[in-house]
């Protein structure tokens, strides 16, 4: 997840700089200030009036944003069981944040600044409405809820993180038990691997259910009728709009994921020596701990990226990733970037634990940038790397003049979760890795196996997001899912989106959706990453049909300036342009999942060849 919190701005304080009507302006842009004002104050427009509540209201908002950010970066990276003294750092910066964003004051005169729109500039008209959007998750109406929700959303970080996961009775980290998943052949010990990754989820449910409760009396406080709703909001849809639009893209990706269920079921059937090709996955079969990502079940021969890994070291993948940024013309990270980030797992024996699930964070708004991630060298942190470094790339990027802070935002938030993974696909290719020297530029590599890979990642990926994880959230937040069914819903939709099935039945005594870290900690906006997906595919094919003339299998995007330009070019205005605008000006097209959709059509013929005779059950 990327760590735009756009938190919980505190209160009161701007009634000393909102100006009233009658209040002279204090001119903020320079040509007004350069002119003296007249001694009897002339009426002060509505757009000077808006500026000057807007400059006053984004220093103190960056002031609390920082520290903010800096009380949560401290949470995140050093987790003592029991020692809550970082929690109630963290728990009283965002309540300052809280008491301004969402002060009465400020609620009223944003309102009233935007009833004047008509009269404003529309980038004054986006920071208002951003303003207004951000103090919706913080209102000071509902002030106790939302400290409430501060303090539980605090201890669920630390609960989540600093729990201590068994394997054999040993502990491990979730590192060892997503490479015992992708390695371990033993059906049996699989079964055991996979339970030992959802152990966490009964600790989860109480701190979860009573988030559901906060986090959407919160946000209906300023008449949201649900915190899945408000998420939505943020695109400028409606929750029925935005599960609409998640549907079509899993529809249209659909007969792909049923020729790739079909063969997983009958390929991991021989691989696990199953007397019984099942109609459903067992989630224990599958390398991934919510069967959201099958890649590593397919290895390419030539292709396989590991051992050249592990060799270069969890260093140099870090090194890469910002030189491939490099070679398209971005600046090289700033010493904070190297200084601050916490990018490793720990020391083993440390006495404290971090967040372990990667992120990137943009502390100040300016050009403090830092990441936490617990890299390894292999293939798969080697794409997070890639990843992480495109939010970081997008912060640095729309960090300039022309972006007000309240501004610095992806054009949407799947934008900010496209760049990075747009970077991780092209740092897979095989001209480009052959190119770099990291694999035989000789090898002779199979390009169907390859692009069976790559969908084992990417199309795979749909139905878990679009599907299982937002119908999820749908349902617990709009629909208030009842308490006794939260887990037989999550089952229900595995099967329904994924065709995936628990090895064995899991009661509500489970809670396995929570050991998801999104559910917990970045609530209802899981369908970001599926858009994000159709995003970058749509990205990708313009870039290699129209910048790089190349095959959109076989692109190298390396030292290319015009492809560093034409990212560039989407993220310098950060959420200043229309989200639909840019895509529609960069691309000619408006979303769709057509660029995926065509990128994998080779394999349809390939796997309904591989398919034939087997027993279809999606
Ligand atoms: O959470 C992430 C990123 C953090 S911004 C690593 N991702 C999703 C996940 O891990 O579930 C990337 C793709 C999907
Ligand atoms: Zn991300």
């Amino acid at each position: 997840m990327k760590k735009t919190y756009l938190p919980l701005l505190t209160a009161a304080l701007l009634t000393a700089c909102a100006p009233t009507a009658k209040t002279p302006a204090v001119a903020t842009d320079s040509a007004a200030s350069a002119t003296p004002a007249p001694l009897t104050a002339a009426p002060v427009s509505w757009q000077q009036q808006a500026q000057e509540f807007l400059t006053a209201y984004t220093a103190e908002y960056q002031k609390l944003y920082t520290q903010s950010s800096e009380a949560e970066w401290r949470s995140n990276t050093h987790i003592v069981p029991g020692d809550t003294t970082n929690a109630a750092a963290t728990a009283r910066a965002n309540e300052r944040m809280a008491a301004f964003a969402g002060s009465t004051a400020n609620i009223n005169r944003l309102r009233e600044l935007l009833t004047h729109k008509q009269d404003l500039t529309p980038i004054q008209v986006k920071q208002l409405e951003t303003a207004l959007y951000n103090a919706a998750n913080s209102p000071q109406t509902a002030a106790e809820v939302v400290k409430r929700r501060i303090k539980a959303e605090t201890e669920q970080t630390e609960k989540l993180y600093g729990f201590d996961y068994k394997y054999q009775g040993k502990s491990v980290t979730t590192n060892d038990l997503d490479e015992l998943l992708r390695k371990e052949k033993n059906p049996q010990k699989r079964q055991q691997i996979w339970e030992a990754s959802k152990a966490i989820g009964p600790t989860l449910k109480p701190g979860l259910l009573s988030l559901r409760d906060l986090r959407n009396q919160t946000v209906q406080a300023l008449g949201y009728p649900d915190y899945f709703t408000y998420q939505a909001s943020d695109y400028g849809m409606s929750r029925e709009e935005t599960m609409a639009l998640v549907h079509k893209i899993n529809q249209e990706l659909r007969p792909l994921y049923r020729e790739l269920h079909t063969y997983a079921r009958y390929e991991l059937a021989k691989q696990y020596g199953a007397k019984q090709v099942p109609d459903y996955l067992p989630a224990s079969w599958l390398p991934n701990r919510w069967g959201q990502d099958w890649s590593s079940m397919v290895e390419v021969k030539g292709l396989n990226l590991d051992p050249v890994l592990a060799k270069k070291g969890a260093e140099w993948q870090v090194q890469q990733a910002e030189r491939f940024y490099q070679s398209l013309g971005f600046q090289a990270l700033p010493p904070v970037f190297w200084e601050k980030s916490s990018l490793y797992p720990l020391p083993k024996g440390a006495n404290y634990k971090k967040n372990n699930h990667a992120s990137a964070w943009h502390m100040n708004l300016e050009q403090d940038v830092r990441s936490l991630m617990s890299v390894e060298a292999n293939t798969e942190w080697y794409e997070t790397t890639h990843h992480e470094l495109g939010h970081i790339y997008y912060y640095l990027t729309y960090t300039n003049p022309e972006v007000p802070p309240l501004l610095r935002q992806g054009a949407n938030r799947a934008y900010h979760e496209a760049m990075g993974s747009l970077m991780g696909l092209a740092a897979r290719q095989k001209p480009f890795l052959a190119g770099l020297g990291l694999i035989d530029p000789k090898v002779k590599t199979n390009d169907m196996q390859a692009l069976l890979k790559e969908a084992l990642g990417s199309v795979v990926f749909i139905p878990f997001a679009s599907g299982v994880m937002s119908e999820w959230e749908n349902s617990f937040y709009a629909d208030n899912l009842p308490a006794d069914q939260l887990n037989a819903k999550w089952w229900a939709l595995s099967k329904q989106y994924q065709g995936i099935e628990p090895p064995t039945s899991r009661g509500e005594n489970y809670l396995d959706p929570a050991t998801k870290t999104h559910i917990n900690d970045d609530p209802a906006q899981y369908y970001d990453y599926a858009l994000s997906y159709v995003i970058l595919f749509q990205l990708h094919d313009h870039i290699a049909k129209q910048i790089l003339h190349q095959d959109p299998h076989t692109t190298n995007y390396y030292g290319s300036k015009e492809v560093g330009a034409f990212l560039a070019d989407i993220m310098r205005p950060g959420s200043s342009k229309d989200w639909r605008l840019v895509l529609k000006e960069k691309t000619g097209e408006d979303l769709s999942a057509r660029a995926m959709v065509e990128y994998f059509q080779p394999l349809m013929a390939y796997l309904k060849e591989q398919n034939k005779g087997r027993k279809y059950t999606m």
